[in-house]
């Protein structure tokens, strides 16, 4: 099977309730739970950070969350404190069934490097080492869901397209943050990119 499905970060502190919640965030579980078993490859990934996480509005000070700041590798969205290590908002939502998951990739586990996609960090150089997971085990496909659509699930779905792998995003299991019109400009950017738009009860097509 040439195909993975690859679910972003549905960990509580995305979902309501949670520290950094995206609107219906909760509302992709069941859809995504549906499509487990047409799957080999089903890698999940969990933001991961450090409490000292220099992503944080709170370990800058005067500074408050969603303004941006300048890293040494370009502009910085300020978050609030979320998915913290070992933390309750870090687990994986109690309603996603985990038991299929093949690979769980940790990231943004670096104080001062923040990581929105599944394989390269925000400094645009560091590999999370996806790709060669992906690539070893025969994977040329991906099928894309989770949470935020405009910022992890985006530059996730970019850099899969950048990587060379026929990429697919599954529309209906699929949330975003919407900071400034920000899913409408997402849904572009990956259009613009090569990805695909499909919705969960047409990936059995794609198999
Ligand atoms: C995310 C902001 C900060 C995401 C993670 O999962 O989209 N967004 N950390
Ligand atoms: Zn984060």
């Amino acid at each position: 099977m040439d195909a993975a499905l690859l679910i972003i970060d549905v960990q509580n502190d995305f979902c309501p309730g949670g520290k950094l919640a995206v609107p219906e965030g909760d509302q992709i579980i069941k859809p995504i739970n549906a499509l487990l078993s047409l799957f080999e490859y089903v890698v999940q990934t969990q933001d991961w950070h450090p409490s000292d996480h220099l992503s944080f509005a709170s370990n800058h000070v005067g500074k408050q969350a969603y303004e941006t700041i300048d890293m040494n590798y370009g502009e910085q969205v300020l978050w609030p404190d979320h998915c913290v290590q070992n933390s309750k908002g870090a687990e994986f939502h109690p309603d996603l069934d985990t038991t299929k998951s093949t690979l769980i990739v940790r990231k943004g586990f670096r104080r001062n490097i923040d990581s929105y996609s599944a394989f390269t960090e925000n400094d645009r150089k560091t590999s999370t080492g996806l790709h060669g997971f992906l690539r070893s085990v025969g994977i040329s496909r991906l099928f894309l869901t989770g949470l935020a659509t405009d910022f992890c699930v985006k530059w996730s779905a970019l850099d899969a397209i950048n990587h060379e792998f026929e990429t697919y995003l599954i529309t209906d299991a699929v949330r975003g943050i919407n900071l400034n019109n920000s899913v409408e400009f997402a849904m572009q950017e990956m259009k613009n990119a090569g990805v695909k738009f499909i919705t969960s009860a047409e990936l059995k097509e794609y198999l």
